[in-house]
């Protein structure tokens, strides 16, 4: 008996010296994402890594791809779906065909700030949206931020409605955006984002919208003039992995990719709220000029795309909107 036990906390006592164990394997783990290694994600990125070493003895790594180097958002979840590939940080807006629940994300001035969107995001009804992924083939491991979006264009300064009137604006792939931006006048034209500076550079369209922190890491400001403060949406990030992948793994490999996720997010979110503030300063120094909009005109512009929520209600689902707000007037009567 007493043999036993010693020989069972001798074993115990070296799975414990070496990770690499059956349940641990070791593994390569392609990521990819749309922007470049010096946005935020890039930080993220390195923070799962971190967390992989400790938590897999060295034996897990991360290969990162930059800049769509292996395809836009939508290019590059169809490959986790079919297995062809592990892992993207990618925007949920493109996804909208996959899963229309996404679409809620996408509804105009939805959340106030990034605690409204981290409480939401982090809580019963972030959970309920990544388990729908599950049908899609996909593990939303947990969620990022790619923050509040605001204007650039090449024509004009925006400080009031009438400014949009014709302007080109490139919006995702996503019928919410591409109304929103028709209801405020522009000529909204759908584009995959790694598309969008050549698009810029030529002239093919006068605008996009993007959070501060994109807009100065994939270098707008070189073809970009003028920037509007509207945070007219904050999109999140999913950070998904590959579910035919994700089943080949052991309950505890399962348990260091979801926990790590998590602990990229808390580096990822800090990184992108530092950076921001920074990076609008960024874009000032290189030259684009910056204004933000008298409260009336955000309250013309937020009553311009108003009607976008009833309009799409029934492709989101009735069911996904009522829930969003009732758990967005739960935290504001809180
Ligand atoms: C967009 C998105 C993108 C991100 C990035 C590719 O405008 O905001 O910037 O999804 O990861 O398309």
């Amino acid at each position: 008996m007493r043999a036993t036990t010693t020989a069972l906390a001798a074993l115990l006592a070296s799975a414990a010296a070496l990770p690499a164990t059956a349940q641990v394997q070791e593994r390569t783990i392609t990521i990819s994402n749309g922007v470049a290694e010096t946005h935020p994600v890039g930080n993220g990125v390195q923070a799962m890594q971190a967390c992989f070493d400790e938590r897999t003895g060295g034996t897990w790594t991360l290969n990162a791809f930059w800049s769509a180097a292996l395809g836009n958002d939508l290019d590059a979840t169809q490959a986790l779906r079919s297995g062809t590939q592990e892992m993207v940080v990618t925007s949920t807006s493109p996804l909208v065909g996959i899963e229309p629940a996404l679409g809620v994300f996408d509804l105009p001035f939805l959340f106030a700030d990034d605690q409204e969107a981290d409480a939401i995001l982090d809580g019963e009804f972030g959970a309920m949206i990544s388990e729908k992924m599950e049908a899609h083939g996909l593990i939303n491991l947990a969620y990022w931020e790619n923050g509040f979006r605001n204007l650039t264009n090449s024509v004009r300064p925006v400080t009031k409605l009438e400014d949009l009137e014709g302007m080109r604006v490139r919006v995702m792939q996503n019928d919410i955006f591409l109304d929103t931006f028709s209801n405020l006048g522009t000529n909204a034209m759908p584009m995959a984002f790694g598309e969008v500076f050549t698009a810029l550079e030529t002239g093919t369209i006068d605008a996009q919208e993007n959070p501060y922190v994109t807009i100065d890491t994939s270098q707008f400001s070189e073809v970009q003039e003028y920037l509007t403060e509207t945070r007219h949406a904050y999109t999140p990030f999913m950070v998904l992995f590959s579910k035919a992948i994700f089943d080949t793994y052991s309950p505890e490999e399962q348990q260091i990719l979801r926990d790590c996720a998590m602990e990229g997010q808390a580096v990822q979110r800090q990184a992108s709220r530092e950076l921001s503030q920074q990076s609008l300063e960024r874009v000032q120094e290189a030259g684009m000029k910056f204004n933000q909009l008298e409260p009336t005109e955000m309250e013309r512009i937020r009553e311009a795309v108003a009607t976008v929520y009833e309009t799409h209600a029934d492709t989101i689902g009735r069911d996904v909107v009522e829930a969003m707000q009732a758990a967005l007037d739960e935290l504001r009567s809180g």
